[in-house]
């Protein structure tokens, strides 16, 4: 069972999430400017999304912060634009002054890469009925890839996701809103993120997994492609994650993700 806001979700089966970037790098993922990033949420949604995670501030490796004000011009009018379209809206913030307003203009869900461990993120989300992802990153998007370093990385990534799970509930939030993600590609070499990818019936275990892998860096390195090259590698990464558990699926290409998802249903052993 998964809380967002207006939906109330069984997982009696794997979820899409469509990703909707609103930023100036956002050519294929979503949008310059609210209206583009509007219309391709919207033909996320034709194609089978369950919920679209908007995003106004880059978390790619390297990427520098936005200010609030810009975060929000962003965000707020596409919120507003895919309010009635059918998906559970979800906004991939760390601001609590982001949530607080996200939250006040109808959003179902937060998305936060910092795992609400910035100071008021709880307090921002914790009295309202707002589905919640927990995601594991070790350092800040801008140096996360330097030289990261773990002795066990799944044991600690275990433990950081626990303790987070722990505050939340501290913090009023009912277990039935928390998804949580080990956050793949932020702060891990790809021997890693094998290793958390290989982990997911354990993460499972704590709270429903939400898996990140679309044409990340780490296809890259396995199959040699670039971004655009990655889409074989993306579905083959989203049907092994929801063959070990995973709960939701965050991706770029929807209809080929739904697509592969039947396909898997009908001739697969679930
Ligand atoms: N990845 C990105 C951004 N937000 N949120 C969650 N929960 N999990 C992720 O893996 C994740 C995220 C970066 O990917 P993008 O630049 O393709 O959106």
């Amino acid at each position: 069972m998964f809380r967002c806001g207006r939906t109330l979700f069984t997982l009696d089966r794997p979820l899409v999430m469509g990703i909707v970037n609103v930023t100036p790098d956002s050519f294929s993922d979503g949008g310059r400017s609210p209206r583009q990033a509007i219309e391709h949420g919207l033909s996320l949604r034709a194609a089978g999304a369950d919920i679209l995670d908007i995003g106004g501030e880059s978390t790619r490796p390297g990427a520098a912060a936005v200010a609030v004000q810009e975060e929000l011009d962003r965000v707020l009018p596409v919120l507003e634009g895919l309010r009635d379209c059918g998906a559970a809206l979800s906004v991939d913030t760390m601001k609590p002054e982001v949530m607080r307003a996200a939250l006040a203009a109808g959003a179902d869900m937060i998305n936060d890469v910092r795992a609400l461990q910035t100071l008021g993120a709880l307090e921002a989300v914790a009295n309202s009925d707002c589905g919640l992802c927990l995601m594991h990153m070790r350092g800040e998007p801008r140096e996360m890839q330097r030289d990261p370093q773990y002795l066990d990385v799944v044991a600690e990534v275990k433990q950081s996701l626990q303790a987070r799970v722990e505050a939340a509930l501290q913090a009023g939030v009912s277990r039935e809103r928390l998804l949580i993600d080990p956050g793949f590609g932020f702060g891990k070499t790809l021997e890693h993120n094998i290793a958390l990818f290989k982990a997911i019936p354990e993460l499972a275990e704590i709270a429903p997994v939400l898996v990140g892998v679309s044409r990340k860096s780490m296809l890259g390195l396995i199959t040699g492609r670039l971004i655009d090259g990655r889409l074989a590698a993306s579905i083959a990464a989203a049907l092994l994650a929801v063959g070990r558990g995973a709960a939701i699926l965050r991706v770029h290409d929807v209809g080929d993700t739904v697509d592969a998802l039947k396909i898997m249903n009908v001739l697969g052993d679930q």
